[in-house]
């Protein structure tokens, strides 16, 4: 939109209403005050723009539309425009967009690369865009779209797009306290943060974008969110906008189940199901094994295949780790449909790989992954070579134990594959276990290797205590102990530098119930990794640190991997007074916590599927017998109200 205003307008105000998920702009030119609503609407599938003045007849400017690389298409007919487009010199998918001007008052009429505007009241733009991704002509679909929002008015719908966006954003409800400092701008408030300003209402702020990020960029029947999540800038973004699954796209999901998402996991547990086919060539051809695998990224067309340096492409665990979504999904739902007909298929394929391509240590016995690496980390080599690739890394072990745990369980609920779990079995108890070195930390690899780098961004041997649940202090505090030690020294060496690695940091200090250490981490997660819109940034961009935090808060405050739901585990002292409402808990109960003196207060459990659970509060534990749909409300002595 090219408008010919005056160079300086003034009271410019730009918002991004996360109740809502509607976009504001509004600025004063030449005495006319402009505001602009901005949102897209999933049930509508289109993006509205509606543009009004505070004196008639004031909305005058050019409407383009154009797409990088200037190879598309452009028509104009009466107030609409088309763009389209195969993209890729015709090798990828065919896209097409259209837009529709509906004006108040004035004129719409043909200009330059589009239409132009003239002297009109209110103005509403109607876009819709699609591919030919999920087989339709686009042009066809990008048409219905279009034709069926025109239908409606702009009220109905932004009515349809806030119901649509509020039935998952109200659902969880998070209040940390308020100080004046909420009633700055986002980007001055980032600022007066990382100048050591206390701001609990940015985090709470930070916490609910979070949530946003995920509701406006996966939606079932959708692809999952990239590493931009969808918000990527042009045709060439960092890592080409792809899903890298040693951490990252995992990242993207942690949120999903614990903040009451659980529906919008789908298009990433759907995903996982379409690799099948490429992953099973893949394990065939590669390694001539049966099963299925994928590296350390695949993106829309499903590729499993390594490319690109050993030192983050050889290691065939990517999919075997992404299974645990598949799992975690029905631990949270129970849904023995779902668990039947997507999940367990994928997981005992993935499960049959690492069977498959775990290999007889000969002189331990045990069973040992490789040659794989420890992503993308590097050691020194007895004679100072730099290597990567190792037998028998620590985060291999961890990920297949937990798959075939995982898929024993999900064969023994849905009654399945006896032999198969036998199977399982015996290889779990030759699988190399996770070693403490002999300087107190997890080893990551075999041998205790010298580190080129030790504050290295990935700490994949902690696999086991996030999002792995191998390492709990229930269990195993040793190991608890050496994991402590494993990211205190990351730290002390400089780590967590990038956004998603100071964000698996909370998760595991909240794992570890260190309160204080979380919030720190927290803190520094918005001073150093943070852009002044609150999106994450590696640098650059890249939404997992979104993700992973939002996850990292809710583990602070609400556990349930350990056999147990166990209640703020990990609230700082800065949080004395605050509540959190909504959250979900393995076992399908969804929790509304409140606190005062930093302590519990009261605790309110609604039951959807009628489970016993075990119910943690510091040292207090008990037991709770629950009828489906009921509420149950308890004190902070886990007394029963
Ligand atoms: C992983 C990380 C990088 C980056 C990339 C997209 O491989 O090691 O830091 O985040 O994904």
């Amino acid at each position: 939109m090219d408008f010919s205003h005056p160079q300086t307008v003034t009271d410019y105000r730009r918002e991004l209403d996360l109740e809502n998920a509607v976009a504001r702009v509004s600025y004063v030119a030449n005495r006319v005050k402009y505001t602009r609503e901005i949102f897209s609407s999933a049930p509508d599938q289109v993006l509205v723009v509606r543009l009004t003045a505070d004196k008639p007849s004031a909305l005058t400017f050019n409407v383009k539309l154009s797409r990088p690389g200037n190879k598309a298409t452009l028509a104009a007919n009466g107030n609409e425009l088309t763009l389209q487009e195969h993209v890729n010199s015709g090798v990828g998918v065919k896209m097409a967009t259209r837009i529709k001007i509906l004006n108040e008052g004035g004129t719409v009429a043909a200009a330059a690369n589009g239409l132009s505007v003239s002297n009109a009241n209110t103005v509403t733009l109607l876009l819709t865009a699609a591919t030919d991704y999920w087989g339709n002509e686009p042009l066809t679909t990008a048409n219905k779209q279009l034709t069926a929002a025109a239908s409606k008015v702009f009220s109905q719908l932004q009515a349809e797009h806030v119901q649509d966006y509020q039935r998952y954003f109200k659902r969880v409800d998070l209040n940390l306290g308020i100080t004046e400092a909420a009633y700055y701008p986002t980007d001055a408030r980032v600022k007066a943060m990382q100048a050591g300003n206390v701001d609990p209402h940015l985090l709470q702020l930070y916490y609910q974008f979070g949530r946003y990020l995920l509701i406006s960029s996966s939606r079932p029947g959708g692809l999952p969110a990239n590493l931009q999540g969808i918000w990527a800038d042009g045709l060439t973004p960092p890592w080409s906008a792809d899903y890298h699954i040693n951490i990252n796209i995992q990242m993207n999901y942690w949120l999903a189940e614990q903040t009451n998402l659980s529906e919008l996991h789908l298009p990433f547990l759907k995903f996982l199901e379409a690799l099948g086919p490429d992953a099973r060539k893949t394990a065939r051809d590669m390694y001539g094994l049966q099963g299925t695998v994928a590296h350390f990224t695949t993106d829309a067309w499903h590729f499993t295949e390594p490319y690109g340096q050993t030192q983050w492409a050889m290691w065939p665990m990517g999919l075997a780790w992404s299974a645990q979504h598949l799992w975690e999904h029905y631990l949270f739902t129970e849904d023995k449909k779902y668990l039947k007909d997507l999940a367990y298929p994928v997981m005992k394929e993935a499960a049959a790989f690492c069977v498959n391509w775990l290999v007889e240590n000969p002189i331990t016995k045990e069973l040992v992954s490789g040659p794989s690496i420890s992503p993308e980390n590097q050691f020194k080599t007895q004679n100072g070579n730099i290597a990567t690739m190792v037998m028998g890394p620590t985060m291999d072990h961890m990920i297949i134990r937990d798959l075939l745990t995982n898929t024993i369980a999900a064969g023994k609920t849905l009654n399945q594959d006896v032999d198969f779990r036998r199977k399982l079995q015996g290889v779990l108890a030759r699988l190399a276990p996770t070693k403490i070195g002999s300087d107190g930390r997890i080893m990551e690899w075999t041998e205790e290797f010298a580190e080129p780098e030790p504050g290295h961004r990935h700490i994949s041997h902690l696999f086991g205590l996030h999002p792995g649940n191998q390492i709990t202090k229930q269990q195993n505090p040793e190991l608890l102990a050496a994991a402590r030690k494993t990211i205190d020294s990351r730290l002390s060496q400089g780590g967590g530098h990038t956004g998603w690695s100071r964000a698996w940091i909370i998760n595991f200090f909240a794992r570890l119930q260190d309160g204080e250490a979380a919030y720190q981490n927290l803190l520094a997660l918005l001073r150093k990794s943070t852009l002044p819109n609150l999106f994450d940034t590696h640098p650059p961009f890249q939404i997992d640190g979104n993700f992973g935090a939002t996850a990292g808060i809710t583990e602070m405050l609400l556990q349930s991997h350990a056999g147990e739901i166990q209640l703020l585990p990990a609230l700082p002292a800065a949080w004395q007074k605050g509540y959190i409402h909504g959250i979900c808990a393995r076992g399908g109960f969804d929790l509304d916590l409140n606190w005062e003196n930093g302590q519990l207060k009261q605790v309110k459990i609604l039951s959807k599927l009628g489970n016993t659970c075990q119910i943690r509060y510091g040292n207090q534990v008990i037991s709770l017998k629950t009828q489906k749909g009921k509420t149950y409300i308890l004190n902070g002595s886990l007394q029963q109200l």
